[in-house]
């Protein structure tokens, strides 16, 4: 990775060297923590961060879930981030901040631990190669399910939601694809390991809805607005999987993914088997609204000065 220099741990900002903690710390042991990921782009004029508000409200709808008090209020965890931004003296960047149980007793109970939180940023670039945006990847179903609704919360993004991700995308990899697609427990159509999905078929736009197990992706929103702005018929609703095969394009959506077409599924080429002209033409507007070449309607830019 790109490092940058300093990460803010607990209210200070420490070398990127020295931002340790302790190996018996609850999150390395039982998967206490709850992130975020959220990109900073350069934009016309100066640098920007997307969709900040949502980003900080998700974080704080995830701990609440697992009973966890935030020790700062949103508007100080925001400013944070931005002076994270600031010291690295970062143009553009990708943010990862982290609520977590840290180090005290041993033992499944979080509340013995205290509550401890870090912000990191540095420079990440495309997340399935900068190809991938106009050719697509190449997906594969994987053979694990998303979590049952009554088994892990995944509205939550916890750290611990990411063995579920690890599996679907090393089993992917391993078979000889970019990434994986997992079904729900009732068998449809879910998400891949760290992106949102969208299915386009007779200019219809489908995306699994949310008691299909997917993260409540914040690029998803965006898209969702972005295609009904352009006259899409979207609907949130149950996907089989074999909708995936018969599909005119395919494409994912996430933070450090972006909009990303998919090529084929199962070796099961999509449409052209490259990058469609619905995908193609809402990927555009996405770009050019996180670049700032198109005015910010929907007020999704934070700039930092
Ligand atoms: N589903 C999952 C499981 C997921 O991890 C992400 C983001 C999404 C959907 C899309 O959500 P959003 O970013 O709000 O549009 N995955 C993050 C972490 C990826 C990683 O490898 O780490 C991300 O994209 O930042």
């Amino acid at each position: 990775m790109k490092e940058a220099e300093k990460i803010w741990m607990n209210g200070k900002f420490v070398d990127w060297k020295d931002a340790n903690i302790h190996v018996l710390s609850h999150v390395v042991h039982y998967g206490s923590g709850f992130f975020e990921g959220i990109r900073f782009y350069k934009t016309k004029n100066g640098s920007a961060i997307f969709r900040l508000k949502e980003h900080i409200d998700r974080l704080y709808d995830s701990a609440k879930i697992y009973r966890t008090e935030i020790p700062y209020s949103k508007a100080e965890f925001s400013e944070a981030m931005i002076e994270t931004l600031k010291i690295n003296k970062l143009e553009s960047a990708y943010i990862r901040p982290l609520i977590y149980r840290g180090y005290s007793e041993m033992g499944v109970n979080p509340k013995t631990c205290p509550v401890d939180s870090m912000i990191a940023a540095w420079e990440w670039g495309a997340y399935l190669g900068e190809e991938a945006l106009e050719s697509g990847v190449s997906v594969k179903i994987s053979s694990w399910r998303r979590l049952a609704p009554d088994t892990m919360p995944t509205m939550a993004k916890a750290s611990g939601n990411y063995l579920s991700s690890q599996l679907i995308k090393m089993e992917a990899l391993e078979d000889g694809y970019d990434e994986g697609i997992a079904l729900d427990y009732s068998g449809y159509v879910s998400e891949g390991s760290g992106e949102n999905l969208f299915i386009i078929k007779d200019n219809i736009i489908y995306t699994p809805a949310m008691n299909g197990s997917a993260l409540p992706g914040i690029t998803r929103d965006s898209i969702i607005k972005i295609a009904k702005d352009f006259g899409y018929e979207i609907k949130e609703t149950g996907i089989p999987r074999e909708m995936l095969y018969i599909a005119d394009e395919l494409f994912f959506t996430g933070t450090a993914a972006e909009v990303t077409p998919v090529s084929s599924v199962d070796k099961i080429k999509i449409g052209s088997g490259k990058r469609g002209p619905i995908t193609e033409k809402i990927q555009k507007r996405f770009f050019e609204i996180v670049k700032g070449e198109v005015e910010d309607k929907y007020g999704w830019l934070t700039e930092v000065k």
